[in-house]
């Protein structure tokens, strides 16, 4: 990667230029510069039909002394432009609007102030979480947008104004794409929009979207743009620079629009933006500054001038895991642990779902994943795994509900490839994808790991190799290290995004084999928690009792997950109401059941 970008914002405070549409909307154009009736008001087509007046944008920010110019891209995907009839002409739209601002970036730079292109990639007019586009289309349409961009001459992409966190992905996707196909790469800003109540316009809180970007090597830089002013973004924006672990962006709107005689009007004076931005800058370490709609030339030179005096806030950032769901992210260690995982949403774990899947009763089994919620989950399993029907359209129905209708974040469990991607395409946060293993050797392992870094998901791992499920605490441990070495080393995820499932038998059977398997499998726990502290441990609990009557069940269950967290389990599937704490349990029934847990032989059957 070029790192003449990455340089300049490592020097200095970077500035980029201000409102495109407001500045365009100045100039007076006509119908026909707009290449006639049909196309007045899209802007993106003045690449063609009006160069001079994006030109004249360009300049005057430019001339502002503007680091950073956007192209007049925003709405070039053909997604938009087929609203025009002129889908077509995508490809060219971008190609065009880089190579305007390539020319004028170019006309304005100095060794010493050296001017760059960031390709504009707006959010399209459709929401892919409400089902309006399909994950492929918006992808596609997205690479040929990045496509046409970086080769007219964009130095960076910008991924802004997003909407909905499953369109970022799909943007995110087609970026990914086009840099393996073509062996480049540039850097990507991704920019969300949080609306004035709070959320972004699918309900998206902050930190969900600081979450769900977090995995993706590809991004630079993150931080929001529009919608409102910056005093209604400095919450989210310290949330923002207190968590998100790269430099933090941010391009307010001149103040909330007002609508005064039926013309929208953006009231933040250069002043007022300045005073907010030096202390987004100088007290919360913001590092790239600029403005959205309704910010002129002046507010950008007030910025420029700032930019030269100011140097960003050192950051203390939390570097805490998380997963998310569309709405909100969750810790992936709660102190006191576990953090629980809901195990029902699985057609071979609980025979109501089994049956709602087999009645295809969507919005049934919709409720069981709120009941689970209400219980007390903190994630969903989900498994509609089932002989003879097709996984893959059942995921997919699945997902996509429980995307927008539960509020907690997902647990992806399946064996097979194309049924994880197809989850992975219709969740717009970060997901959990269970599982992987070396069962089948390591080609298995390699697609899904794949995906978890394409799509941005944590994994868990099983401890199960060529040999089949390892029995013995060391033998779990050199699965796990072979695991992680693998996952981490020619993968590239991260001990945070690792979880490990050292396996749960049960002990219900008796059988002689299995005696011992719980001490192996929580010793297993303890030996990667003190090796890998930053990687996390998971467990299918209810395994551990199958074949007791149910009483028996939850407190085998309860006292085994009591014992496996001293041990340093973070998290564990369970069926949440049924898991009691310790004092409720009576004494003889802790004894029998930490009896059975370490083997001591004193309770044997009659
Ligand atoms: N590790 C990982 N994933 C897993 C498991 C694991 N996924 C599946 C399973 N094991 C964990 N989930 C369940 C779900 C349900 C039950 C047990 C484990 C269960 N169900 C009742 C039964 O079968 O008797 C049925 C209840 C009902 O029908 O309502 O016990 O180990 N990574």
């Amino acid at each position: 990667m070029n790192t003449r970008f990455l340089d300049a914002m490592n020097r200095r405070v970077l500035v980029f230029d201000g409102a495109t549409g407001t500045n365009l909307q100045t100039q007076n154009l006509t119908a026909e510069d707009f290449g006639g009736a049909e196309l007045e008001g899209c802007n993106e087509y003045l690449v063609l039909s009006k160069p001079s007046a994006v030109e004249n944008v360009h300049r005057d920010f430019l001339e502002a002394g503007a680091d950073i110019i956007e192209t007049n891209s925003f709405g070039s995907t053909s997604i938009v432009l087929a609203e025009y009839g002129i889908a077509d002409l995508a490809y060219k739209l971008n190609f065009e609007a880089a190579a305007i601002a390539r020319r004028m970036a170019d006309a304005y730079s100095t060794e010493e102030h050296p001017r760059f292109v960031a390709g504009s990639m707006g959010p399209t007019t459709k929401l892919p979480s409400l089902g309006h586009i399909g994950f492929d289309e918006m992808r596609d349409a997205f690479h040929e947008q990045a496509a046409g961009l970086i080769e007219g001459g964009a130095d960076l992409l910008c991924v802004e104004t997003c909407q909905d966190m499953l369109q970022v992905k799909a943007a995110l996707a087609a970026i990914h794409r086009y840099f393996e196909e073509t062996q480049t790469r540039v850097p990507v800003i991704v920019s969300v929009t949080i609306e004035t109540m709070g959320t972004m316009l699918m309900g998206t809180e902050i930190g969900a979207a600081v979450t769900t970007v977090d995995p993706y090597d590809i991004v630079t830089v993150f931080g929001m743009n529009c919608a409102t002013g910056p005093k209604e973004m400095e919450e989210n924006l310290r949330y923002i620079c207190q968590n998100s672990q790269r430099p933090v962006f941010v391009m307010p709107n001149a103040g909330i629009p007002e609508n005064i005689g039926g013309h929208t009007c953006y009231k933040l004076t250069p002043d007022e933006l300045e005073q907010y931005m030096r202390r987004f800058v100088g007290e919360l370490g913001v590092a790239v500054i600029g403005g959205c709609c309704g910010t002129t030339a002046e507010h950008i030179a007030r910025l420029a001038a700032l930019a030269r005096e100011l140097r960003p806030a050192a950051r203390e950032i939390d570097r805490s895991a998380m997963v998310s769901s569309l709405y909100a992210p969750v810790p992936m260690h709660l102190d006191p642990p576990p953090l629980l995982i809901g195990e029902r949403c699985n057609a071979n774990g609980s025979k109501k779902f089994r049956e709602l899947l087999l009645e295809e009763r969507y919005d049934d089994m919709v409720a069981m994943a709120r009941e689970q919620i209400r219980e007390g989950a903190h994630l969903l399993d989900v498994c509609v795994a089932y002989v003879g029907r097709d996984e893959r359209r059942d995921m997919r129905e699945v997902v996509s509900r429980f995307n927008t209708q539960a509020s907690i974040p997902l647990m992806i469990d399946s064996t097979e490839v194309d049924v994880i991607e197809e989850a992975l395409k219709h969740y717009a946060g970060k997901a959990i994808v269970n599982s992987i293993n070396l069962e089948d050797g390591e080609e298995r392992m390699a697609q899904v790991l794949t995906l978890c870094k394409r799509y941005g998901a944590a994994v868990v791992a099983l401890t199960i190799d060529e040999n089949g499920m390892a029995k013995t605490a060391e033998k779990k441990f050199e699965i796990a290290a072979r695991i992680r070495e693998l996952a981490t080393g020619k993968f590239g995820m991260r001990d945070e995004d690792l979880i490990f499932d050292t396996l749960t038998f049960t002990l219900g059977s008796g059988d002689e084999e299995f005696r011992r398997s719980a001490i192996a499998t929580v010793d297993a726990i303890r030996m990667i928690k003190s090796a890998w502290p930053r990687c996390f441990t998971s467990l299918g609990v209810s395994n551990v009792s199958f074949g007791l009557n149910p009483h028996a069940r939850h407190v085998l269950n309860s006292v085994f997950l009591h014992y496996a967290c001293e041990a340093g389990l973070d998290m564990a599937i369970v069926h949440a109401s049924k898991i009691m704490p310790l004092y409720k349990i009576d004494e003889e029934g802790r004894g029998i059941a930490m009896d059975l847990i370490l083997d001591n032989r004193r309770w044997e059957p009659a």
